[in-house]
């Protein structure tokens, strides 16, 4: 049998509204499924307020706060939340540098956005912060299953 990791570490990833508009959802989803990480939460999300300025209060004395909050709530969000071994540090590899123009080529934003504050996707900078992230976005909790117990699925 399969050692039982000891880390469960979770990260909260969103498609932004950019990218539920521009019709990435799957590109992007497709990509951490790829990596191989486990789904553990879903949802297409319309963006209360008080959720989007809670999200981004370490970032509220910034002179865009405004504009970013404006940004999450112009559209459906799809929420999620990834978990594994290093998945935090990892989801930021795929997803590439804040700025699209400087984000490498293979990482999301490197392949998919040009505009810094039109960058298609968020993922958590820490593992506290995942935790944190997850517990704000989903309240309701995560969905409990076990990969090892569906051999069709390796
Ligand atoms: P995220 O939290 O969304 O993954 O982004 P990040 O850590 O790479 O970047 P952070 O500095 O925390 O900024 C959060 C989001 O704010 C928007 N932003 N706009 N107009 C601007 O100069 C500017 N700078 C940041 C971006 O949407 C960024 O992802």
């Amino acid at each position: 049998a399969r050692a039982v990791s000891v880390r469960n570490e979770i990260s909260y990833v969103m498609v932004k509204p950019d990218g539920v508009q521009r019709g990435l959802v799957g590109e992007i989803i497709g990509r951490f499924e790829r990596k191989g990480f486990k789904l553990r939460a879903l949802k297409l999300y319309s963006t209360p307020k008080e959720v989007a300025e809670e999200h981004y209060k370490d970032l509220s004395s910034k002179p865009f706060y405004k504009d970013l909050v404006q940004y999450i709530l112009s559209g459906p969000v799809v929420a999620m939340v990834w978990e594994g071994d290093g998945v935090v540090a990892s989801a930021r590899k795929l997803i590439g540098a804040t700025n699209p123009l400087a984000s490498e080529p293979g990482t999301i934003r490197g392949d998919l956005a040009i505009e810094v504050g039109r960058n298609v996707i968020h993922g958590s900078d820490s593992p506290d912060n995942g935790e944190r992230e997850t517990a704000l976005w989903f309240p309701e909790g995560l969905v409990k299953w076990d990969q090892t117990l569906e051999p069709w699925l390796k």
